[in-house]
This record gives structure tokens, C-alpha cells and sequence, in this order.
């Protein structure tokens, strides 16, 4: 591996000798490396990512959306006197190019923002409130950018009636023979599939606009400074489309303020925990407020419901097909994810208006 690293370091023009190479292990879909180089005597850490070519048909095009966003971040940033090192920075070869293809895969290098960590779940709640403002920020950092310019990384990627269309579609194909096994949880989704498709009406009907949002909020995605704690960056810019805000808002709840981990076997911990929500609405909310409709700041909670059942929709057409979409770790791993985000989602439709309410005090928007 080891030769292969050095390899990439020189094609993507990182002079220096590799100190450490590690891997980290929390993403579900791409296989990253924590690699530092010591160049001149200074230690440089960098991540090297192998992207996952089944689920990203086309990174190259991923490859230029993220260049065109960093850029467009990265000019805001210096335009309010801030550091562009708190946007990502891609390595480029000498060709030019933010990536690198070759038979084995396709591979990117980033360098590695300073002095940050990440965590993997958030009990800390004013960590959590500045997650929401990093998400936020991001938001609005975006709320110029021309989504036509964008291309699709994943046509229909939070389009929450149509992930029920293809689950139930693999339910009567049964292309594994597991559905026998799964009964119970088809139709849990089938009984709140209604609700959970209330934000693709909204959308056909207009009455919500379509953004440019970063659909994949977790937690772990957000960089903290290892000494003030202060959230300074988003990463994972992979699935940045067109959304809706109630997407961006929702996918972080459904992560850090679930009271256990997405993929907890002892459904008796997994719920959700109000004050987290509290917490991560406060920084969210404050930051997007100015430019959304009525309408978008009444259905983040909803969008909170939806993701989480999307999530179960996803994770269970996966176990259904075979398991080959998310990195699973045993077998029957994305039935253990379904059953916790179903838990979750029903948990999130008991504390609806409970949530409804929380936003509209903090928005100040009557509902
Ligand atoms: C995947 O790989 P990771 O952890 O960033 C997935 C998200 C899911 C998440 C669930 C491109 O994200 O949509 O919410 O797993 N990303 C993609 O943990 O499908
Ligand atoms: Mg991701």
C-alpha cells in the first residue's frame, strides 16, 4: 500500500516522505486515508480518498462541482476577510486535474485543515449549536450560487418518493429472497408513507424553492478546532445538488439527535433527544433565517421526519438487493440500520408539533 501512496503523492505533486498512513473508517460509501508527509523537516497531514465508483457514476464531474463550490466558498471567505483554508483544497496533478483515475480506482487528495477534529455523535450542546451554524453558513454561503451549474452527482438522491417507489419496486422483485424476513418493517414504512412524501408535494406545487444544499449533513462531516471547539468547516462535498433546506436541516437531526448511534441493535436507546434538537436549531436556524420562506423554516422539522425515513427506505432496499450501496460491517447490518431509523422516525412523528415548536420559537414564525 504503502508504494501505491508514494505513487500518489508524486502524481498529485506533494514533494516530501509519507510518515503515517491511516485509514478512517466513518464514511459508509468512500475509503479514506489519513496520510502525513514530512517535507523540510515540517509535517504535513493530507486525506487521500478512493471514491466509490458504484455509488459516484461520474467523479469526474463531482470533481468539477467541488471545484466550482471550494472556489465560490473560498472567495466569499477572502471577500469578508477570512481565511480560504477554511473551505477544503484539493491537491492538483500536473496536468491540472483535482483527481487521479487509474485501473484500481479514482482518487483525490485534500489537504488536511489544520488543528480540527471530528466527532462521530455530539452530546456537547453547544458543539452541537455550532455545527447548525456551520451547516447554516454553508447554506448561505451557497444562496448565490447558480444551480444550474451543478451536475446531479445522484439524480433523485432526497427524493423521498421516489426511494419509496424503488423499495417497494425490489419488494416484489425479491432479488435475495430477504423479504420474507422484512414484512413487519414494509409496513411500517408503507404507514407513514404518506407524511413522508409531503415534501415532494410541496415541491411540485412550488410552494417550496429548490436550493443548492450539501444533503449529506452529518455530524462527522463538520471540522471542529481541536482547541476552541468552535465548528470551523464543512467537508463531503460530494452530494452537493440542488435541495431543500428541510433536507440539510432534517439529515443533521436524524444524526445528532438521535440519542444512539444510526446503526444501534438495542432499539431501547435509540430516540430523540429534544435538547440536542433545541441545540442544533439554534445554531441552524439563526444563520439561514433571512433568506427562507415561511413555508421552508415550517417543514424543518418535517424534513427532520423525512430524512429519517428515507434513511430506513434506503438502508432496507440495500439489505433487500444485497447490501451493495453502504460499507457493511456484518451481515444484516443495514436490516440493524432500518430497524434504529425506523425507531427514530417514529419517535420524530410522536415529537412533531413538540419540534414545530422549538422552531417557531427560535424563527419567531408563527405556525
Ligand atoms: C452515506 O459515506 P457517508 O457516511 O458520508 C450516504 C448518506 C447517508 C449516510 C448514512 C453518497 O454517507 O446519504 O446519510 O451514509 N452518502 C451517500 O450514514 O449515499
Ligand atoms: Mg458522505
Amino acid at each position: 500500500m504503502r508504494k501505491q501512496f508514494i505513487e500518489l503523492a508524486h502524481i498529485f505533486q506533494i514533494p516530501g516522505e509519507i510518515r503515517s498512513i491511516d485509514v478512517i473508517s466513518n464514511g459508509n460509501i468512500n475509503t479514506t486515508y489519513d496520510v502525513t508527509i514530512c517535507d523540510g523537516g515540517t509535517d504535513r497531514r493530507y486525506v487521500f480518498q478512493k471514491v466509490n465508483i458504484f455509488v459516484f457514476k461520474n467523479p469526474k464531474r463531482i470533481m468539477k462541482n467541488i471545484e466550482m463550490i471550494t472556489t465560490h466558498v473560498a472567495n466569499k471567505l477572502e471577500a469578508e476577510g477570512k481565511s480560504r483554508d477554511l473551505v477544503m483544497h484539493f491537491a492538483h496533478t500536473a496536468a491540472g486535474k483535482n483527481y487521479y483515475m487509474e485501473d484500481q480506482g479514482f482518487w483525490r487528495v485534500s489537504e488536511y485543515v489544520p488543528n480540527t477534529v471530528t466527532y462521530n455523535s455530539c452530546e456537547d450542546l453547544e458543539r452541537l449549536k455550532s455545527a447548525g451554524r456551520a451547516f447554516g453558513n454553508f447554506q448561505t454561503m451557497l444562496s448565490d450560487f447558480d444551480a444550474s451549474s451543478l451536475y446531479e452527482t445522484i439524480p433523485n438522491f432526497h427524493n423521498t418518493r421516489s426511494r419509496i417507489a424503488v423499495l417497494l419496486r425490489h419488494v416484489n422483485e425479491d432479488p435475495c429472497g430477504r423479504v420474507d424476513e422484512v414484512g413487519e418493517e414494509i409496513e411500517r414504512i408503507r404507514s407513514m408513507k404518506h407524511l413522508a412524501c409531503r415534501l415532494n408535494e410541496l415541491l411540485d406545487s412550488q410552494e417550496l424553492p429548490l436550493r443548492v444544499t450539501h444533503n449529506d449533513t452529518k455530524i462527522n462531516n463538520v471540522l471542529f478546532d481541536r482547541d476552541g471547539g468552535e465548528a470551523k468547516t464543512v467537508i463531503d462535498l460530494d452530494t452537493v445538488m440542488p435541495g431543500l433546506v428541510a433536507h440539510d436541516f432534517g439529515d443533521a437531526v436524524r444524526f445528532a439527535a438521535n440519542t444512539s448511534a444510526e446503526d444501534e441493535p438495542d432499539l431501547s436507546k435509540v430516540s430523540l433527544d429534544m435538547n440536542r434538537f433545541r441545540a442544533f436549531a439554534e445554531g441552524f436556524i439563526p444563520e439561514v433565517a433571512n433568506s427562507l420562506t415561511p413555508m421552508e423554516v415550517k417543514t424543518l422539522s418535517l424534513g427532520a421526519f423525512t430524512m429519517t425515513l428515507e434513511l430506513a427506505v434506503r438502508f432496507l432496499d440495500d439489505y433487500i438487493t444485497g447490501d451493495q450501496y453502504f460499507k457493511t460491517l456484518y451481515r444484516g447490518h443495514n436490516l440493524v440500520r432500518t430497524r434504529c431509523q425506523l425507531k427514530l422516525a417514529e419517535d420524530m412523528f410522536e415529537h412533531l408539533g413538540e419540534m414545530n415548536k422549538v422552531v417557531a420559537d427560535i424563527s419567531g414564525i408563527p405556525f
